[in-house]
Formats: C-alpha cells, structure tokens, sequence
C-alpha cells in the first residue's frame, strides 16, 4: 500500500510538488482549463441542455475534462463540475442564467437553514463521482499516464456567498448583515457546508481523485478575525477530517486575494499547498513557499493579451518559485476570450522551463 503510494507520487509530478518533493520541471494546470476559451467545449455546450446538465451528465462531464489535456497535457485533469453542485444537493434551487451566471433562492436565517439539511440527498451528488470514476479510466485508456486527477469543492465561506446573496454580487451586502449581527445563526450554514463538503470530497476521493483543491474565491472580503472564524477554521475542520480517512491525498487550498492573511492561512488551514492570486508578489510567494508547496499565480489577463509580456512573467514566476516544491497555475480562472494560441505557448514555455 505505501509502496505503490510513493511510486505513483513519484511518477506524478503534480502529486510529487504537492507532497513537497521537486520534480525536474514544474508541474502545471489552469483553473478554468475545461471551458468557453475552448471551441470544442462551445461546441458542446451549444448541443446540451444547459451547464448544468453537462456537469450531472457523466459522459460530458468527462469529455469536458478531458478536452483541455488533448490539447495542451497538462499535469493535472480537474474534474469538470461546480462549486454550486452543494446547494443544489441541499435542494436550494439553483439554475445558470446564461450570461448573468448562477441563480438561486437565498438563504437568509438559520430557520430556513435547517428545512436545507433535511433535504440533504447525497445521490444527487453520485453523478460527479460517476464522472470521476470515468475520467480515471480516460486517463488511463488515453495514456495520460502521469496526469493526475483534482477533485474539489467550494469553501463553505464561499458556497455560503452564493447561497446567501442568491448568485454572484458586488458588495455581499446580506452575507456581511448575516454573518455580523447573528454569526450563532451563520454558524449553521457554515457547519452544514463543512459537513457536506467532507462527504463531497471523499466520495471524489473513494471514486479515484488523486489530489483536491478547495476553491474559497471570496475569502478575501473578509477582515482578519472574520477570516479566522470564516475561512481558515471552516478549512481546518474539513482537512482534518480528510487527513483522518486519507492521509496520502494532497489538499490544496485557494483562498483568493487573501493577502496578508495567507500567512495564517498557511499555517492553521491544514493545507498541503496554497494557490496564490497574481495580487502575491513574487518575493513574498517565495517567503511562503518555505513553509508550503505553492501554486500560482499568473495572472489570467497577461494571458488573454499573450505576447511577450506574458512569456516574460511565466519564465519570472519560473525562476523564482520553481527551485522549490511549485506547481505553475494562474492567480485565477483562464477568461474566457483567451486565445488558445496562448495557452499553447504558455504550456511550452512551462515545459521547457526544466530543460534551461
Ligand atoms: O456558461 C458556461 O459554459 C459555464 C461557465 C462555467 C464553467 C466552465 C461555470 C459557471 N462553471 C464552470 C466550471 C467550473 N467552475 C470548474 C471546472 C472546470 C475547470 O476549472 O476547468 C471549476 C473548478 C469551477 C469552480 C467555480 N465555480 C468557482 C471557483 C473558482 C472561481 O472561478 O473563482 C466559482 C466561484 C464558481 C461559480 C460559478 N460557476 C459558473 C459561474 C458563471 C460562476 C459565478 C462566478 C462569479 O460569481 O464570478
């Protein structure tokens, strides 16, 4: 058992940098990899339903996630699915407008709070695992033999924005009234989610993930002691428990624009690695990358436009991050008029990065 888990993290270079080892190359993925930047996945949304049924469709799902490799073989394959999938297994209802984004009905109180959990159905999360069983065996088929495949979910702090403010907002005004005048109340939902998210995780996990990244992309709206109690111990409880029932898997966690508070989060989190927004300086990712393996942090936008400032500050993140346990990624999700030109000559550079 512990024998195949030190090869087959040795033979990974996603699952090697996570573990703290240096593979000679850094290994690379992109947030957003699986999506509208792509023609083929275009082509697919435009025959589906909607984005939802693409995600509970497994079949999709997996083709979806396989799209990205194809073209580009990166060293990790993330599951193509969404942050939104909890509330929707809590039955809070939930639809993708397109254009405007995620829709749902607020949650607003702790008493309507307790209606959510009791209709907690875990089978409408099967679908996802389905879809991570199957890319399991496309990797395998397709002879992605040292991709690695990341499972993951949304931070509960960040699934609650959504819940709370009823979609995507440019102030969280509610989410803030909640969490301030009643945080007994907020504690609640923050509890279901971590709750939910463990049983999400592992069922990824016992379905063949490899490796899983929790997504907290709102956490740095939060001040220093509202961080604390919101993101690091919510993070801290679901590592824990996942660290109990698989030691081996690497968790990585993404609390976007944290800033200063990074350092804490390193620290307290329970993490095995830290994704970086392209807001972290170069000098002060290399600082806590002495504590952790980290993972960032181009910045999206330098790869919509390309062109040579894009390869200058790839090859600077490079020099700087890669003589230590690094995994190349961006400071946020690929925008979706990215050309695919550059995420090809981005993905070059990254590869030959090693061999300079
Ligand atoms: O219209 C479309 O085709 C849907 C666009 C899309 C895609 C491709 C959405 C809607 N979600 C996804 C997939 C997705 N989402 C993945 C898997 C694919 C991959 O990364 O390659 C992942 C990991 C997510 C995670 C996710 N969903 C986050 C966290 C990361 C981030 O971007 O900050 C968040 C916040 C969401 C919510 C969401 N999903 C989709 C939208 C439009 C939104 C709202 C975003 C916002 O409020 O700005």
């Amino acid at each position: 058992m512990i024998d195949s888990e030190i090869t087959l993290q040795d033979r990974k270079p996603l699952l090697s940098a996570l573990s703290g080892k240096q593979p000679p190359q850094p290994p690379f993925w992109f947030m957003r990899q699986a999506g509208r930047y792509l023609p083929e996945y275009r082509d697919l949304r435009s025959k589906s339903g909607g984005f939802l049924d693409m995600v509970f469709s497994p079949d999709l799902a997996c083709e979806i996630t396989m799209q990205p490799l194809r073209r580009f073989d990166m060293d990790g394959a993330i599951l193509f699915a969404d942050i939104l999938t909890i509330p929707y297994a809590l039955d809070q209802s939930l639809e993708f407008v397109t254009g405007e984004g995620p829709k749902l009905d607020p949650v607003r109180c702790a008493a309507d709070m307790s209606k959510l959990t009791e209709a907690f159905a875990e089978h409408r999360l099967k679908p996802v695992y389905e879809t991570v069983s199957r890319v399991s065996a496309a990797l395998a088929e397709e002879g992605f033999d040292d991709t690695a495949l990341i499972g993951f979910c949304g931070a509960p702090w960040t699934v609650a924005c959504y819940m709370v403010e009823g979609g995507s907002s440019r102030d969280f005004r509610h989410i803030k009234k909640w969490s301030q005048n009643d945080p007994e109340g907020f504690e609640t939902l923050i509890e279901c989610l971590v709750w939910i998210s463990v049983i999400y995780l592992s069922g990824q996990i016992e379905a063949g993930a490899e490796a899983v990244q929790i997504f907290d992309s709102w956490a740095g709206i939060l001040s220093h002691d509202e961080f604390e109690t919101w993101v690091i111990e919510p993070t801290a409880k679901i590592t824990a428990a996942l660290k109990g029932k698989y030691p081996h898997i690497p968790v990585i966690g993404f609390p976007r624009n944290a800033g200063a508070l990074y350092s804490g989060y390193i620290d307290r989190a329970g993490v095995d690695a830290v994704g970086l927004d392209q807001g972290v300086a170069l000098a002060d990712a290399a600082e806590l990358q002495r504590r952790k393996p980290v993972q960032g942090n181009l910045d999206p936008a330098l790869v919509m436009k390309g062109g040579s400032e894009m390869e200058t500050q790839a090859r600077r993140i490079i020099e700087t991050l890669g003589g230590a346990p690094f995994v190349f990624n961006l400071g946020h999700g690929i925008d979706k008029e990215t050309p695919v030109e550059n995420v090809e000559r981005l993905a070059g550079i990254i590869r030959k990065s090693g061999s300079q």
